[in-house]
């Protein structure tokens, strides 16, 4: 794609606008889009006050809330593979795992960053662009003019003392600040310091909440005073649902006692401290004390679980703050295009769980605030189906750019202003990774507004259903008792997604999938001596 000169990025930002009645003389005044992409690690719907959930009732996103308020809170945004590196590479190259080659965190390799990628477009058509935080995708990130992410931990970064690599090149450890912290100010000091004479496109990507949810010190204090609600499905028996009754990820079961913050006895080696702290993944029972156990502990894991999660999210909605507060004092707020997500929906608590993967609601299901003035009306809600393949088709259009047919999204822009707007009636799912962590089976599937039809395959023939409208929680698996008709018209449904995105593999090579093993080479400290920049 050829550079073109910012006079025609003023032409393509007003014809985006789709603004009637524009007369040549404003031209002038008419600025380029910037766009601003805010992704957190693991952030539940259920954890922004936005969505309106019980929880975020006592532990509100005020800030995260503002771009909801002047422009749309998406209702319908799922993830077509509910984990990290996955879900990333899928927004960034807007193709499925099985396309973009990524599909797994474990044995998946590497992403292929010679692939085209949205940030990349961005920056051949003159954007300044650059990613700042969480990336997990091992490879140095392309299509970037400055890159700042983390390598630590296996890639996951830590909260305190991450380590981040600049450019491919030079590994800096930080000392004194939360990662959250460190991420915030490296955002606002790299757009202060940017070329003013381009638009800019920058990733703002947090390692919070994700696991083991360690907040700033400041906010250690934070809900102290009061318990938070359990959800309806806390004591789910998974009834019907033969993959989810073996799963890993309880709340009463898998929790650790890293994961509960208990200190390692001093006098054991690195080693067997780090055993001693990830004690209870595999369901081994411990308790903090000889009384607590049962329902009390469940309970107890369950508040320290929720209060560490808000915690660092309440850090996250601080620095989106400070973000949203930087472009409104340095007059950009009109001109620039945001957009709050997570990687992945999580789960807080629903079936008993924490952790994400399942094409359940709360995994499945992304957060999707969307600002951008003058194209979207404040305070709009919107049901439309969205597929994270689509962000990047749809940020490429807002800001006038081409979207190469490659991609297999679809921009969901015009959703806003046309009234016409076909957008689609299903979204489909697929996941691998098995069974490392937390044990679930790879399944595929669709949903449609009313139906949900999940195919277990793995090491399982199962499929599920469920009826949205009058079984919400999907705690009621109705394949066995469903009309063919509705089984045949659903499968088909399913069929002719899987052709059209070409993942209509048979089972056995899909289960090949989930065998292969591929080394990763992340970008850490210690392995960067050996690779070249
Ligand atoms: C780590 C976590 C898992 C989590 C994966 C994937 N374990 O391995 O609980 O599912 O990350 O998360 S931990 O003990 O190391 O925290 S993802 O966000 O990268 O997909
Ligand atoms: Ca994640």
């Amino acid at each position: 794609m050829k550079k073109i000169t910012f006079f025609i990025f003023s032409l393509l930002f007003l014809s985006s606008c789709s603004s009637e009645n524009k007369t040549s003389l404003e031209l002038p005044e008419k600025k380029p889009l910037n766009v601003v992409y805010i992704m957190a690690d693991d952030h539940a719907y259920q954890a922004i006050s936005a969505y309106g959930s019980k929880i975020s009732e006592l532990a509100p996103t005020p800030n995260i809330d503002r771009i909801a308020d002047g422009g749309a809170l998406m209702d319908a945004v799922y993830c077509t593979n509910s984990i990290c590196g996955p879900s990333r590479a899928s927004i960034l190259t807007g193709n499925l795992s099985h396309v973009n080659g990524f599909y797994k965190n474990v044995d998946g390799g590497d992403f292929d960053g010679s692939q085209l990628t949205f940030p990349k477009i961005f920056q051949q058509n003159g954007y300044e662009t650059a990613v700042i935080g969480k990336w997990h995708l091992g490879t140095t990130p392309t299509g970037f003019d400055y890159s700042k992410v983390l390598v630590n931990w296996g890639g996951q970064g830590t909260y305190f003392h991450p380590q981040f690599c600049i450019n491919g090149k030079d590994t800096v450890t930080e000392k004194t600040r939360h990662s959250t912290k460190a991420i915030e100010d490296d955002c606002v000091n790299w757009l202060s310091s940017r070329d003013t004479s381009k638009p800019f496109m920058l990733m703002y990507q947090f390692k919070a909440p994700h696991r083991d949810w360690r907040p700033d010190s400041i906010y250690h204090e934070l809900f102290s005073d009061f318990d938070f609600p359990e959800p309806e499905t806390f004591n789910d028996n998974y009834f019907g649902r033969l993959a989810a009754s073996e799963n890993m990820m309880e709340i009463e079961n898998h929790l650790n006692r890293r994961d509960m913050k208990l200190i390692a006895p001093s006098g054991l080696s690195r080693r067997d401290s780090m055993r001693w702290l990830a004690y209870g993944d595999k369901g081994q029972f411990w308790s903090p004390n000889d009384t607590l156990n049962g329902e009390a502990l469940k309970k107890w894991k369950y508040q320290k679980y929720i209060k560490d999660y808000l915690r660092c999210v309440k850090g996250v909605d601080r620095a989106v703050g400070r973000l949203l507060d930087y472009l409104e004092e340095n007059g950009l707020a009109e001109n620039t295009l945001i957009v709050y997500t997570s990687d992945q929906g999580f789960y807080l608590g629903e079936h008993g769980w924490f952790d994400k993967r399942w094409m359940y609601e709360e995994s499945f299901k992304m957060p999707f605030l969307i600002k951008c003035p003058g194209i979207i009306d404040s305070n709009t809600v919107s049901n439309e189906l969205i597929m994270n393949i689509d962000f990047g088709p749809t940020l490429l259009d807002f800001a006038g750019l081409d979207v190469p047919s490659t991609m297999q999204g679809k921009s969901f822009k015009s959703s806003f202003k046309n009234e016409n707007y076909m957008g689609r009636d299903a979204v489909y799912y697929h996941y691998y990774e098995y069974p490392l962590w937390h044990k679930v089976q790879p399944h595929y599937g669709i949903k449609t507004s009313k139906y949900k039809l999940m195919h277990f395959y793995y090491s399982m023939d199962e499929w599920e259903l469920y009826d949205l409208e009058k079984d919400p929680n999907e705690m009621n698996n109705i394949y066995k008792d469903a009309s063919e008709e509705l089984i045949t018209k659903l499968k088909t449904q399913l069929k002719s997604l899987q052709i059209e995105y070409k993942d209509d593999f048979s089972i056995e090579e899909m289960k090949v999938m989930t065998d292969t093993v591929i080394q990763r080479a992340y970008n850490e400290p210690n392995k960067l001596k050996n690779k070249k920049s």
